[in-house]
């Protein structure tokens, strides 16, 4: 099976996980948060690390799905007017602003929690994999608080948006049944990458901290940081190599 045929079935399980019909109101909000063409980033990293240490994708479909989740809740919360009070999102209305605030901080506790259901329902290492997703959870927590209460440019990065990445190579990595060596080739991966990701987001966004030039060269080095650490895994690195030189030079 090939990687698009991969995201299909992150895709119809995504589906099925989101088939609830009571109260109606709440899995609409759920279905807008996640299938309103979001770039699936965490799942594809998911699913090239079970590969990239010789197992199986297929075995990391749940977890890709639970990272994707997770990301789904962060983006739901992060729209609310009590945050970024964002009106849109990916083009069309944020949830709070189609569905209510009250629906949307709710929509937003569901996902999460159907995030953790679907961790747990990994075929290998379901417990590592529910734990890492724990400790994303509560890093994208810090790194949202940090951003609205503090200033430290290098936390906010670290948590806020290489966290997700961290937990879905690693969840990845652990379904593909890697050793914990391996698992932290793909951490040291994934947080590099992470990183680049956020700095090329601040240049798509237009609110870079740093002069444009100062960050590309970050974003130069943070990525090939990130290939550094994908030699010696056992497995193919081609998927990772590949996503990494997509997400470096994206448009959105
Ligand atoms: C509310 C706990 C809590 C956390 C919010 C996700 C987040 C933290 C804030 C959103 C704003 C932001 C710039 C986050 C950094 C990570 C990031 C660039 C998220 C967007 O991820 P993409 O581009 O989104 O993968 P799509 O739309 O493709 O799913």
């Amino acid at each position: 099976m090939d990687g698009s045929d991969m995201i299909a079935r992150v895709e119809a399980t995504l589906s099925e996980l989101l088939s609830g019909t009571r109260p109606q109101s709440l899995f609409q909000a759920m279905r807008h948060a996640v299938f309103a063409g979001g770039k699936r980033v965490r799942p594809r990293l998911c699913l090239a690390s079970a590969i990239a240490v010789g197992g199986n994708a297929e075995d990391a479909i749940f977890p890709a799905c639970a990272i994707e989740l997770l990301h789904s809740y962060t983006l739901v919360h992060d729209d609310l007017p009590s945050m970024d009070n964002d009106e849109t999102r990916r083009g069309l209305p944020t949830v709070w602003r189609k569905f209510g605030e009250d629906t949307a901080i709710l929509a937003g506790d569901a996902l999460q929690s159907l995030a953790f259901q679907s961790a747990a329902r990994s075929p290998r290492n379901a417990g590592a994999i529910v734990a890492e997703l724990g400790a994303a959870g509560l890093g994208v927590v810090r790194g949202q608080v940090e951003d609205i209460h503090g200033d430290d440019t290098d936390f906010i990065y670290r948590h806020k948006t290489a966290d997700l990445f961290v937990a879905a190579a690693a969840m990845g990595g652990y379904a593909g049944g890697g050793s914990s060596g391996q698992v932290e080739c793909l951490r040291r991966y994934a947080l590099n990458l992470g990183l680049a990701f956020q700095h090329e987001d601040d240049i798509i966004d237009g609110d870079s901290p740093f002069a444009e030039d100062v960050t590309r060269a970050k974003i130069s080095d943070l990525t090939a940081a990130a290939l550094d650490a994908l030699v010696g895994l056992p497995g193919d690195t081609l998927p990772l190599e590949t996503l990494a030189k997509r997400l470096v030079g994206r448009k959105r």
